[in-house]
């Protein structure tokens, strides 16, 4: 517990000083305003989704295979990473990331906005009914059927993205209609319609409440909210065939990246309740499973790097803290 406490100040010791802060702004004039799915305007939306639908079908940068669009490629390389970016510190600075890199390519296909949100703890007692899975405003609903085999099962049946067929379970092969199976699709699991009752307003407070450690409120959102809008959207029936939001490939599916920035804005809204927390980054690097039980690795630092192989350029931890600095430069509604 010491030791806990202990690192957590080093790591906000060794953070820079709030003027190295304010010099890292000064790219940063007029930063971008992310918005909440529900409340853009229609023409905001489908801007978004038709630049959602490039990403679908340009050619992919990695080159691991011919059918490999450059979706593809994020979400190969979000499963590539996976041991290295989930389940420890580097789990928000690295998805913060992730989301920039993609939001770029939402702008190399043309698109003028910013990556949007959605908001389930507003949505989290009707989800099901969450203006995300409109057809034709949305990402389309929920899967239906078994059709799919292998690990997937309910292709979804309408929507933008009705015809995408990701690459890859995990890293493997295994081309399928993008699937979805939300967990109210077994009648015996109505009562959990998309784990809304896992990331209510209430139990989303508890979390920005979590104050002891950075890491503390990580795990906290990770293994709280975050886990139960992945499971309510692809958990499905139970019988072992799942939708795309659940395997390490989970970017398959185009509403992860919405997801995600609603993970990213609940961090940016615990860093805005204290300055001390812009800098705040500490807990422990995760061991090979074969360690041996209860060790631990090597403290996290701001220098750690955030990988993104060969889809952009490495960046550290330390270069996306602030959505102010002049790399990211993006705010979130309060
Ligand atoms: C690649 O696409 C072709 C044409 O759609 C398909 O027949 C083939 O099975 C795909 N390969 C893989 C590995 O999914
Ligand atoms: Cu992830």
């Amino acid at each position: 517990m010491l030791f806990i406490k202990f690192t957590f100040l080093a790591a906000v010791v060794a953070g820079l000083p709030s003027s190295t802060n304010l010099a890292a702004r000064q790219g940063c004039t007029s930063p971008r305003l992310r918005k909440s799915w529900s409340q853009a305007t229609v023409e905001e939306r489908l801007a978004y989704l038709e630049a959602a639908v490039c990403i679908t079908k340009k050619p992919s940068r990695l080159g691991m295979h011919p059918n490999a669009t450059l979706h593809d490629d994020f979400a190969y390389t979000h499963a590539m990473l996976d041991f290295d970016i989930h389940q420890f510190a580097g789990f928000l600075p690295w998805h913060r990331y992730f989301v920039m890199v993609y939001e770029k390519a939402l702008q190399d296909c043309g698109y003028k906005g910013t990556a949007m949100y959605w908001d389930w703890v507003a949505d989290s007692s009707d989800p099901a009914n969450a203006a995300v899975w409109d057809p034709v405003t949305g990402f389309g609903g929920n899967g239906q059927g078994t059709e799919n085999t292998g690990n997937f099962a309910g292709p979804i049946q309408d929507g933008p993205f009705k015809d995408f067929r990701p690459l890859y379970s995990g890293t493997a092969l295994e081309q399928h209609g993008l699937c979805r199976a939300w967990s109210r699709g077994n009648p015996a699991n109505d009562d959990k319609d998309l784990f809304g009752h896992r990331y209510t307003p209430q139990i989303v407070a508890e979390v920005l409440a979590t104050d002891s450690s950075y890491d503390a409120f990580r795990e906290a959102l990770e293994g709280g909210p975050h886990q139960a809008v992945h499971f309510g959207i692809a958990i499905g029936n139970g019988r072992g065939r799942i939708g795309d939001m659940v395997p390490s490939s989970s970017p398959n599916d185009p509403i992860f990246f919405l997801h995600h920035t609603q993970v990213d804005r609940l961090w940016w809204i615990w860093q805005q309740a204290d300055e001390s927390r812009t800098n705040a980054y500490d807990g422990f690097h995760r061991l090979p499973p074969n360690a041996p039980e209860g060790e631990q690795g090597p403290p996290v630092t701001l220098n750690d790097v955030l990988a993104m192989r060969d889809l952009a350029p490495d960046a550290k931890v330390l270069d996306v803290m602030d959505t102010r600095n002049a790399n990211l430069c993006y705010e979130y509604p309060l």
